[in-house]
């Protein structure tokens, strides 16, 4: 043996001890070496495409990140091993605002700074064996990544679906500078700490909107989402069926058009909304003694954030002193301004139907305006004087004349064919999903390839001058966008004619980038287009998706919505990126808190106290790891303390992948602990190993013993693995190992040691996804010359799963009260006349009249007693 062997004595004999230190780096570098996890395209074989999310590079590998690539790598391995063609991927997420605030604070450069981030985190994650296949790593700041995002950007432009519009941004006076939502801290400046303002400016926006149909229809076609994310889609692009109706004002011939999904309950319509921002409203007030009061009040609405506005419990408005008439009734309706109303969804003013609408009802409580009820659930009267909420169910049609007595879903269609004669309505949809703002004034991530010139106006850059890069030299410490400040970038050439013309700078929102890596794998190298279609056509879709719930929305939203429009460019020819989804579950901690110093960290808690200040900490919850929380564990000192294999093993074995898991020493102790006895199983029979080579015949009780929990191991471990659940593919490795301990004492021949010999070899092969350098490391012990990450996954025999004997569960009464081993299809009479003879049985029939035996073969026997 080569390398440093540890030895301990057991019982007089000389073992290997199980020291990952000193293999696991060896089988990284071979793997490498060998280039054993690097894919082609092979049309022979079937592919099977695994993705993990792509992490930011913000310095370190954090345990969420192990959990997520562990049951990556299980399924990749485990695919590999079946005979696909598997490609698994990794690659970095890398622009985005940390970059830049390093580069601030610590005056590095947000390259310097995420590159050097880049190399540490990827060797943390060589260090824990990941099978990725890192030809085909991509960095998305790398000018050879965004150069093809600007194509497409471009692409998008021509096609009208990039296009600039003035829009509202958070403004800092104090600083002259946009900023992004996360830097508003409680509406104020992060920097300066001024009171942050709204400001109209021209930015980028994408038009997602235009696929909104088409995302939504194939949501109900991801059979193999999470149906919580596809949820979570639906209520974000938000369809709504409903009509607009049409209502004239009492004193002009000016209209105004609602939106309501409720047409049906139009006869309850008391009172009309309006959005602060509706372009009617300051017309409507101009000159009467409305005006001074309800500017203030537009004013202060629409100052406020849109999403107190609507989730605000108080419901605020004014009146106009204008009147609409109700279409169907000619009754006068006051038209009011409301903060919750808001100028983006639908056409900005609401028929108000207070007896219907919960929003609608508070504002009529509050303004003490008329409830009218035209909504009749069935069994129920409801009273417009008692009510304390609105009623938003179904019922039929009452005070609604020609339409009383309909049901509401009928209602809905008449009242819009009545109307629309009159042209008053007609059917509409509405989105709630609003076109992606895309600009980003920042200067760390990737230029909008566009120029303003002074003759032809906005122009994209020819694609032959791609990439727009990001100029090197830049002085981060300026107020707004660095990428302002830099003369030799902003001032350029027209593409057109040649004459004097600005660049664009704002950057793109790094989503963008994360919207279409995955193609890019397929081909990371490809220097004519943005990737190879005959590479994508091979390995997309991707199979299997893995990554947290936080992107359920908008990254996803955002790759589907990009596979689409590259699709009907004619790019792509496929529908939808990720075949299927996994969202893991959180890795959590218990917390510590001390009442003067926050949170502790776990070695600042002495005897329940802090060992700052000497108060008691409190054990809070077990929360989310996070540094803020002080309750993360370093995945690289867990390396150097137990290998790679047991947080691997950790990572998958402590719960179903989708639930959360917590962090536990003893959990991490025992998947270490396992390992050892599996090392020490197979090294201690090793030269059982490499003797019987022969196929073991299924007889003798031992040999039939392990050779069943062979297979059922096998059948199992396949199974689990193939729906992800990974704990229990473990638990039932962990079956076989005891079984095979026992075992172990009873060889009594050759049979059974063939059988044997089997049985570790199978246990090797199938522990391989699971704690991959162990496995490795064995299977050379074993005198093989080949990888086990190379290896066929092995098969079994329904026949061997079948164990002869069963166990048969006697109840008395309905307790479980006794367990027999019975051979299989035991007849009736033979098992009854064992149990009823049983001692223990007897004790529970002493004195009793047995009224009932129920037998169901190879289950269960069942008595009543009286
Ligand atoms: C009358 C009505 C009666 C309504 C009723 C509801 C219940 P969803 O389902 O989210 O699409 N609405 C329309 N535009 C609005 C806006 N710009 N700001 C705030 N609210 C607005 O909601 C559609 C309903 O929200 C519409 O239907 C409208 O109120 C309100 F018993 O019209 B409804
Ligand atoms: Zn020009």
């Amino acid at each position: 043996m080569v390398y440093d062997i540890k030895v301990k004595i057991i019982n007089g004999e000389r073992f290997m001890k199980y020291n990952p230190s000193a293999f696991e780096s060896k089988w990284q570098k071979r793997w490498e070496e060998n280039d054993v996890f690097k894919r082609e395209v092979d049309n022979s074989k079937e592919k099977y495409y695994c993705l993990e999310m792509l992490p930011y590079p913000s310095g370190n590998i954090h345990m969420g990140h192990v959990r997520n690539y562990s049951i990556g790598d299980v399924v990749s391995r485990f695919k590999f091993m079946q005979g696909l063609n598997v490609i698994h991927p990794m690659g970095w997420d890398a622009f985005g605002l940390p970059a830049e605030n390093a580069a601030k604070q610590n005056n590095r450069h947000p390259a310097d700074w995420t590159y050097s981030n880049i190399a540490n985190m990827k060797e943390q994650l060589k260090k824990l064996g990941f099978s990725y296949d890192w030809s085909r790593e991509v960095a998305t700041c790398d000018p050879e990544y965004y150069k093809w995002e600007q194509k497409i950007f471009i692409e998008l432009w021509k096609k009208g679906l990039a296009y600039k519009k003035k829009s509202l941004v958070n403004w800092c006076p104090e600083c002259e500078t946009v900023l992004a939502n996360e830097q508003v801290e409680d509406g104020h400046c992060w920097r300066c700490s001024s009171i942050v303002e709204m400001k109209e400016l021209e930015q980028w926006f994408l038009k997602i909107t235009e696929y909104a149909d088409e995302l939504l229809e194939y949501t109900y076609k991801l059979k193999g989402w999470p149906e919580k994310v596809l949820t979570m889609q639906r209520n974000w692009i938000g369809k709504s069926i409903g009509a607009e109706i049409i209502f004239k004002f009492t004193e002009s011939d000016k209209t105004v058009t609602v939106f309501t999904t409720r047409p049906d309950t139009l006869y309850g319509a008391t009172f009309m909304l309006l959005a602060p921002e509706h372009p009617m409203v300051k017309d409507l007030i101009k000159g009467t003694e409305y005006e001074h009061d309800g500017l203030k009040f537009i004013t202060d609405i629409v100052k406020q954030d849109k999403a107190d506005r609507t989730d605000n419990k108080q419901k605020k408005g004014f009146f106009t002193g204008r009147y609409v008439i109700n279409p169907v009734n000619n009754t006068k309706l006051p038209v009011y301004i409301a903060n919750y109303v808001l100028m983006d969804y639908g056409t900005g003013a609401v028929m108000a139907v207070p007896a219907h609408d919960t929003r609608d009802f508070e504002f009529a409580k509050e303004y003490n305006l008329p409830i009218k009820i035209v909504i009749q659930p069935e069994g129920e009267e409801l009273n417009p004087d008692t009510m304390t909420e609105a009623y938003t169910g179904a019922g039929k049609l009452v005070n609604s004349c020609e339409l009383n007595g309909l049901d509401y879903d009928e209602a809905k269609k008449k009242v819009i064919e009545n109307l629309a004669k009159d042209n008053a309505a007609k059917a509409s949809v509405n989105f709630r999903l609003r076109d992606w703002g895309i600009s980003r004034q920042r200067y760390w991530g990737a230029p909008i390839p566009f120029v303003y010139c002074e003759k032809c106006g906005m122009q994209p850059v020819k694609e032959e001058d791609l990439p727009v890069a990001l100029p090197k030299n830049v002085n981060f410490n300026c107020q707004g966008n660095p990428l302002d400040t830099v003369e030799d970038f902003v001032n350029t050439t027209c593409p057109v004619c040649g004459g004097k013309a600005k660049r664009e700078t704002d950057t793109m929102d790094t989503f963008m980038e994360s919207s279409w890596y995955f193609l890019r794998y397929c081909s990371p190298k490809c220097d004519t287009n943005m990737f190879d279609k005959k590479e994508v056509d091979y390995w997309m879709p991707v199979n299997q998706y893995i990554g947290g719930i936080e992107h359920a929305v908008m990254h996803l939203l955002y790759a589907r919505f990009f596979v689409k429009v590259l699709r009907d460019m004619g790019y792509l020819s496929f529908d939808e990126p990720f075949t299927n989804l996994l969202t893991q579950g959180m890795v959590c901690k218990e917390t510590w808190k001390c009442e003067n110093d926050g949170w502790l960290l776990p070695n600042e808690v002495k005897d329940g106290k802090c060992s700052k200040c000497g108060s008691i900490a409190v054990k809070g919850r077990v929360e989310k790891m996070s540094k803020s929380k002080k309750n993360v564990v370093d995945p690289g000192i867990l390396n150097d303390q137990y290998g790679a294999d047991t947080i691997r093993l950790f990572s998958v074995f402590a719960a179903p992948p989708e639930n959360e898991i917590e962090w536990s020493e003893n959990g991490v102790e025992g998947c270490y602990r396992f390992i050892n006895r599996v090392f020490r199983l197979v090294v201690s029979n090793i030269d059982i190993l490499k003797v019987y080579n022969n196929i073991p015949e299924f007889e003798g009780e031992t040999s039939k013993t392990i050779i069943r929990a062979t297979h059922a191991a096998i059948k199992k471990v396949t199974n689990d693995i193939a729906r992800f659940q990974l704990n229990t593919a473990v638990s039932a490795i962990m079956e076989m190992v005891n079984t095979l301990y026992l075992a172990a004492e009873k060889l009594e021949n050759d049979n059974d040691k063939a059988a044997f010999s089997f049985s570790l070899n199978t246990l090797i092969t199938i522990l391989a996804p699971f704690t991959p350098h162990v496995a490795e490391e064995l299977h050379e012990l074993a005198g093989k010359t080949s990888f086990i990450a190379e290896s066929k996954w092995p098969e079994y025999d329904e026949k061997y799963t079948i164990s002869d004997e069963i166990v048969i569960v006697v109840q008395i009464n309905g307790k479980v009260r006794a367990n027999f081993t019975f051979p299989r299809d035991a007849e009736e009479n033979t098992v009854l006349d064992t149990v009823l003879k049983d001692s223990k049985v007897l004790s529970y029939l002493e004195e009793k009249e047995l009224v009932k035996k129920i037998f169901i073969k190879n289950k269960l026997v069942s008595l009543v007693v009286k």
